[in-house]
C-alpha cells in the first residue's frame, strides 16, 4: 500500500459513515486524515516505522491506529465490514449532482431505494417530490443527473484512467518476453475522458505467461476474455481522492515487426485511422493493424515514424490524431512544434490557505521552486466568494506584503500578486479597480449564477475579458468532466471579444476541468489568443496537474509561442506591467 491507497480507503471510509448518518466529527477525521496523508511531504511508510505518526496534524489515535493496520498488514477489517454493510448502490446514487449523503439516506429510509433503477422508477412515479426536503424541483434535477449519468455512460478521467493503466504497465513490463510495451486508444491521445485501457506489447516468445499474469494482476476483478493475442479484464482501483473506478482494459500481444502498426491502429482515433487507411489506398497498399502491404511486398517499419515516412507524412504526434488536419499538415511539412511540459517555467491560478487552498504562499512557492520552475502566481478568490473564503480588501492587503517578503528571502525565483476575482452576475468584477491595480495580474472567473441565458452569460463574460484590468479567463465553461455540464456560452464571441482585447483565456489543467476545451483551443490558438495553462491548485500535489493543460495545449495544436507561461519570470513582469500601464 502507498500513500495514495491509504488515503483513498480512508476517504472512502468517511463516505460511507456519513452514509450510516455518523456524526459529522467522526466523518471529517477521515477525510481531513485522508487530505492530511496526501499533503505531508514526507514517507509515510517511513512516518509509520517510526511511530512518527500522531505529529502529522489531522491525524489522531484512532487514524493513527488504522493507518499504521492498513501499512502493516495491506488490510483493515474495519474497512472490510464497513464495506459489506453499505450496498453499492449508494455510492452510485452520490455521483448524481446534488445528491448528498443526507439525501441519500433519506431516499434509503423513506422509500427502501439503494439503486440508480429504483432512484428513477421513484421519481417516474413522483414519489421522490414527496418526500420532506425534496420537491418537485430536486425530483427533476435528480432525473435530469440521470439521465446525464447514462449519457457519459462508463467514461473516467484521463487522470483516473492513467493511474490504473500505470498499475497495469508496471504489472507487465519486466516479464521476460516483454520487448515494447505502450498504453494506446484514447489515453496515448490525451483525451480528457477515457472508455478504456488499451495496451499494447510486443513479444517475441510465447505469450500465453505474459496473458496470465494480465488476468491476475491486482485490481482486475472479472475476466472478459483470455486468448493468444487479445486478452480483456475488467480492472477496479480506489484513487486517493476516495473514488472508486471500474473499467475495462484490453491487452493485445504482437511481433516486434507488428508493433509499428498495431501501435498506429490501437492509438486511433478510429477517424483518423480511417484518414490513413484511405490514404494507403491510393498509393496501391493496403494497412491494417499487422501491417502496411503492396501487392507482392509488405513494408518494413521498425517505428510508427517509418510507417508515417512510408505514407509520404511527417510522424504525427498522438495527440493530433483527430482527423483534423494533421494528415494534410504531415505532408506539408506545417505541423506544429507543439508545447512540451518542460517548456512551462510557472502558473498562475493558485489558492493557498488566505482562501481555500491546503498550503501556505511559501510551501506553495517552494513546490514550484522543486518542480523546476522561475515563477508562481498566487490567485486566491475574492470577497464575495465566501464558501471558499474569498479575501477581504484587508486580507488582500496582509498576502500582498507576506509576498514581498517572501520575494526578498527567495532565491531566483519570484512569487506574482494575483487573484481569482469573481464576475459578478452583471459581469462587473468583486474589487473595485484601485485595488485590483495593486495586484500584478487578475484571473476572472465565474462561480456563481450558472443558470443565467446564453445570451446573458455571453455578455458577463465579455464584459470582464473587455475590462482592461482583467489579465486572464479563468476556467471558460466552468464544466466538471462527467460530473456537470458547463454554463451556456458563447464562446466564439468570448474568444473574439480576447483577441481584441488582448486578455488571455486560461486552459484550467484541473483534471475535473480541462476548460477550454481543445477543440476551442485551437480556435483560440487561430484566432491570436495568447493562451495560459493554470492548474488552479488548491494545494502543493495539485501544482502537478499543469501536465494535464500541457495535454491539452498539444491537442489544440499548440507551440510554446502561443502559451504564456513559456516566457521567463522577466518577461512574464514586463508583460504584466505593459497592460497594466494601459489600463491607465
Ligand atoms: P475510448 O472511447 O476512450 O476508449 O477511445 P479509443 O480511441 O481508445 O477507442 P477504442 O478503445 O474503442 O479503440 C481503440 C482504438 O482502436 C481506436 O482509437 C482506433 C482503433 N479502432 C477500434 N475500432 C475501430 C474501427 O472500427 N475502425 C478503425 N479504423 N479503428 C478502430
Ligand atoms: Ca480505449
Ligand atoms: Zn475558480
Amino acid at each position: 500500500m502507498d500513500r495514495e491507497d491509504v488515503a483513498a480507503i480512508l476517504a472512502e471510509i468517511g463516505t460511507m459513515l456519513e452514509l450510516q448518518g455518523e456524526s459529522s466529527f467522526r466523518v471529517n477525521a477521515y477525510h481531513n486524515g485522508a487530505r492530511a496523508i496526501l499533503q505531508m511531504e514526507e514517507d509515510l511508510g517511513e512516518v509509520v516505522r517510526q511511530g512518527r505518526l500522531e505529529s502529522i496534524p489531522g491525524i489522531g489515535a484512532t487514524l493513527r491506529e488504522k493507518i499504521t493496520t492498513l501499512m502493516t498488514t495491506g488490510k483493515l477489517k474495519f474497512y472490510d465490514d464497513l464495506k459489506a454493510k453499505t450496498p453499492p448502490g449508494l455510492l452510485d446514487m452520490l455521483r448524481i449532482p446534488g445528491l448528498g449523503p443526507k439525501k441519500v439516506i433519506a431516499l434509503q429510509e423513506q422509500l427502501g431505494i439503494d439503486t440508480l433503477e429504483k432512484l428513477k422508477t421513484a421519481c417516474d412515479a413522483g414519489q421522490v417530490a414527496r418526500i420532506k426536503g425534496f420537491g418537485v424541483r430536486t425530483q427533476e434535477k435528480i432525473l435530469e443527473g440521470l439521465r446525464f449519468i447514462q449519457e457519459i455512460g462508463n467514461r473516467v478521467r484521463l487522470d483516473q484512467a492513467m493511474a490504473v493503466a500505470d498499475g497495469l504497465v508496471a504489472g507487465l513490463r519486466d516479464l521476460p518476453g516483454v520487448e515494447q510495451i505502450e498504453v494506446c486508444g484514447s489515453i496515448r491521445r490525451r483525451r480528457e475522458t477515457v472508455k478504456d485501457i488499451d495496451l499494447l506489447v510486443s513479444c517475441t516468445g510465447d505469450a500465453a505467461p505474459i496473458m496470465e499474469q494480465f488476468v491476475h494482476l491486482p485490481g482486475v476483478i472479472q475476466v472478459t476474455g483470455q486468448g493468444e493475442t487479445k486478452s480483456s479484464v475488467i480492472v477496479q482501483k480506489i484513487l486517493s481522492s476516495g473514488n472508486k473506478v471500474t473499467l475495462n482494459a484490453d491487452l493485445r500481444v504482437v511481433s516486434p515487426r507488428q508493433f509499428p502498426f498495431a501501435l498506429h491502429y490501437f492509438t486511433g482515433s478510429k477517424e483518423h485511422g480511417i484518414a490513413m487507411r484511405v490514404r494507403a489506398q491510393r498509393q496501391g497498399l493496403k494497412l491494417n493493424e499487422y501491417e502496411l502491404a503492396g501487392e507482392s511486398q509488405s513494408i518494413e517499419a521498425a517505428t510508427e515514424a517509418d510507417l508515417f515516412a512510408a505514407l509520404g507524412l511527417a510522424w504525427i504526434p498522438p495527440e493530433l490524431r483527430e482527423d483534423t488536419g494533421e494528415l494534410d499538415a504531415a505532408e506539408k511539412g506545417t505541423l506544429p512544434r507543439l508545447l512540451e511540459p518542460e517548456q512551462i517555467q510557472g502558473v498562475f491560478h493558485n489558492h493557498t490557505v488566505y482562501s481555500d487552498g491546503g498550503n501556505t504562499v511559501e510551501e506553495m512557492a517552494r513546490a514550484a521552486q522543486a518542480l523546476g520552475w522561475k515563477y508562481l502566481g498566487i490567485g486566491d478568490h475574492s470577497q464575495s466568494l465566501t464558501i471558499a473564503n474569498g479575501l477581504s480588501p484587508r486580507r488582500v492587503r496582509a498576502q500582498q506584503r507576506e509576498i514581498d517578503a517572501l520575494n526578498k528571502k527567495l532565491k531566483n525565483f519570484r512569487i506574482f500578486k494575483g487573484t481569482e476575482c469573481d464576475i459578478l452576475p452583471d459581469g462587473s468584477l468583486d474589487y473595485d479597480d484601485e485595488l485590483l491595480a495593486t495586484f500584478d495580474y487578475v484571473v476572472a472567473s465565474v462561480h456563481t449564477h450558472f443558470n443565467q441565458s446564453r445570451q446573458e452569460m455571453t455578455e458577463r463574460i465579455i464584459r470582464a475579458v473587455r475590462h482592461p484590468l482583467v489579465t486572464m479567463l479563468g476556467h471558460s465553461t466552468g464544466r466538471l468532466l462527467l460530473q456537470r455540464e458547463g454554463y451556456q456560452v458563447d464562446l466564439e464571441a468570448v474568444l473574439r471579444a480576447a483577441a481584441e482585447s488582448g486578455c488571455m483565456i486560461e486552459i484550467n489543467a484541473d483534471p475535473h476541468r480541462l476548460d477550454l476545451d481543445w477543440v476551442h483551443c485551437k480556435r483560440a490558438r487561430n484566432l491570436g489568443v495568447l493562451l495560459v495553462i493554470n492548474p488552479d491548485a488548491h494545494s502543493t500535489q495539485g501544482l502537478r496537474n499543469y501536465w494535464f493543460g500541457v495535454s491539452v495545449a498539444r491537442r489544440g495544436w499548440l507551440e510554446p509561442a502561443n502559451v504564456f507561461n513559456t516566457r521567463g519570470p522577466d518577461e512574464v513582469a514586463a508583460w504584466f506591467a505593459q497592460r497594466k500601464a494601459a489600463a491607465r
